[in-house]
């Protein structure tokens, strides 16, 4: 159902990119306006009023959340298959549209699994706090996690055999997978120059979103801010040795099967 909304606040943690990024690019390729209410004077109050259940409706757990008018929508991949319905940024079938979230819930759990590399024991604590388990963490999230899903994504273009994830209809699931991949090779430069020979479709999906005219636009403007180690994809070093952390062969979980 495509939506006459002109307009959307965004809410999320000013200063970084953070999951709000995914919901950015989906507005941004969908042209339509929106404020990131938290970057503007005196928003971050706003949001934590939403925050605190002052608003109509569901408070969000935590950012990002959308409004639409009355309406607040939180979680990610939420936000994202109500932009796609929209704004067109799903193709309209079922199958299409429970694809690209399935894909979009893929790529949430493996945002998950990075921010765990550097916060393995607590989140309330720094980095520093938990460097030990974290090492521990990355190590096999490098060798394991990171082969495992961005092969599902490859091998799921593989399939389709199309120019994007769900074949030949760009989607949001599209651009989060641009953002991905890019967050990984911010983080663990390393580990994904490894992997490079073995992603050739999902780079030239990434190559692909990143030419986008408005994607383009948004990545050379002020709103898109650069990564940080205040970030969800962080670089850390000693998380991405140059050799050795690399995937095994006829040990990977690559081609599906589980992790131990
Ligand atoms: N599953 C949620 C996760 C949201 C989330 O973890 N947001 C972070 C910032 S990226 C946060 O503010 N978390 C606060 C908390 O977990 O207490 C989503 O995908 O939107």
């Amino acid at each position: 159902m495509l939506s006459r909304v002109t307009h959307y606040d965004l809410f999320y943690w000013p200063g970084i990119q953070g999951r709000g990024e995914f919901v950015r690019l989906a507005l941004e390729e969908a042209a339509v306006p929106y404020v990131d209410v938290a970057r503007t004077r005196g928003g971050m109050a706003v949001m934590m009023k939403l925050l605190r259940g002052d608003g109509a409706g569901l408070a969000p757990f935590a950012p990002p959340f959308l409004r639409s008018g009355r309406l607040v929508i939180a979680q990610t991949a939420n936000i994202l298959a109500y932009l796609g319905d929209h704004h067109a940024l799903v193709a309209d079938d079922e199958a299409s549209r429970a694809g690209a979230l399935q894909i979009q819930l893929t790529i949430a759990d493996l945002v998950a699994e990075a921010h765990d590399t550097h916060h393995p024991i607590d989140t309330g604590l720094y980095y520093e706090d938990q460097k030990r388990p974290a090492a521990q963490r990355a190590a096999a999230f490098v060798r394991s996690r990171i082969p495992k899903y961005l092969g599902w994504l490859e091998s799921t273009l593989e399939r389709r055999g199309g120019t994007w994830l769900l074949g030949r209809h760009f989607s949001y699931a599209d651009l989060s997978a641009f953002q991905v991949v890019e967050g990984l090779t911010y983080a663990f430069p390393n580990a994904m120059s490894r992997l490079t020979r073995r992603l050739p479709r999902l780079l030239r999906v990434r190559d692909r979103v990143a030419a986008r005219p408005r994607i383009a636009a948004y990545l050379a403007s002020e709103r898109r801010l650069p990564f940080s180690e205040d970030d969800v994809f962080r670089h850390y070093p000693a998380l991405d040795a140059p050799r050795g952390g690399g995937v095994k062969r006829g040990a990977s979980t690559w081609s599906g099967g589980h992790a131990r």
